[in-house]
């Protein structure tokens, strides 16, 4: 049973929110030079807001193996850079053509396609410059395989491939199988990279590392599934960007093939079944737990 209350699963999230924008601050380049549009949407991008949810799940699970405070910030500030981009480009024309993320104005919209274009690229590659960095852990063999999951999670056997088969899928027929590997893919991909980190950072044992990669596996469905009922029921003024986009581009997900019941039933069942895979972790990891709660009852 977990001893963490939602209470401080917020106060915690809030810490971390705060913690990780001041790196990403400090990271990002300054708009200065004829490059200053890039830099301006870069920051705009990324500092604009955002849950900071997948910084969360790198700092937490980070504390489980007693890694420094600064080496979980600087590779969740990157996790939050790849996550900005793929928003950024998912948000263009030719993807789902959005005009609001976040509560404003998406990239394109605020500056020009171009620049969303490019300040989506540059952040991708600052965020592997970020981790492949020196301070971001003393031995080159943990780096390495930071950079090597970062890249599998990001690219086109993770996000980048999901995306891929989520455009394809609009008004054809895919099966719960089929949204379910398009999931794990496009939004699952890097919230296991995230839970990982921690346990890469901290050379944790195999069986710990497998138990943090099947947390995030379920947590990351039930999390996706939550995201499908809000775009069917939430506000979008709450939501921070428009509702209703995959009914009306046709796009099977999780709610239109098991109606908005079985689908909160089914988010529920997973989100507990992932609280289980932390039982060989102790009360440092109730936080963790409380996320999985919040993947499911969030607002936003
Ligand atoms: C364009 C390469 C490329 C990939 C796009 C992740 C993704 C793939 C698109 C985002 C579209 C989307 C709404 C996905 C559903 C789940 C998801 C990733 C929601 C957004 O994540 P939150 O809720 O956002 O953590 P904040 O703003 O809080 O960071």
């Amino acid at each position: 049973m977990s001893e963490a209350s939602p209470a401080d699963f917020d106060a915690a999230l809030v810490e971390i929110q705060s913690n990780v924008d001041v790196m990403l601050s400090a990271l990002l380049p300054r708009p200065e030079g004829p490059e200053a549009p890039l830099f301006d949407a870069m920051r705009y991008a990324v500092l604009g807001g955002g849950k900071r949810f997948r910084a969360f799940l790198v700092c937490e699970s980070a504390r489980l193996f007693g890694v420094s405070p600064r080496s979980a910030l600087r590779v969740a500030a990157a996790v939050e850079c790849v996550h900005t981009y793929s928003l950024v480009h998912d948000d263009l024309p030719c993807m789902d053509d959005d005009d609001l993320r976040r509560g404003q104005p998406t990239v394109h919209r605020q500056f020009n396609e171009a620049t969303a274009v490019l300040a989506g690229d540059a952040l991708l590659t600052l965020a592997f410059e970020i981790v492949a960095g020196l301070e971001t852990h003393e031995l080159a063999e943990v780096r390495i395989e930071l950079v090597r999951s970062l890249a599998a999670a990001a690219g086109g056997r993770g996000m980048v491939g999901g995306q891929m088969i989520d455009l394809a899928s609009e008004d054809s027929a895919i099966d719960m199988g089929g949204i379910t590997r398009l999931q794990q893919l496009k939004t699952g991909a890097l919230i296991a990279f995230s839970c990982e980190a921690g346990a890469i950072l901290g050379r944790a044992s195999p069986d710990r590392r497998h138990a943090l990669h099947a947390y995030a596996h379920d947590m990351g469905l039930a999390f996706q599934i939550a995201d499908d009922l809000l775009d069917v029921e939430g506000e979008a003024a709450i939501v921070g960007k428009a509702t209703n986009k995959d009914t009306e581009a046709g796009k099977a997900t999780f709610v239109s093939v098991l109606g908005v019941a079985r689908a909160r039933d089914q988010a529920r069942m997973l989100s507990d079944q992932a609280i289980q895979h932390l039982d060989l972790f102790d009360e440092k990891a109730d936080l963790l737990r409380e996320a999985s709660r919040f993947a499911i009852n969030r607002s936003n």
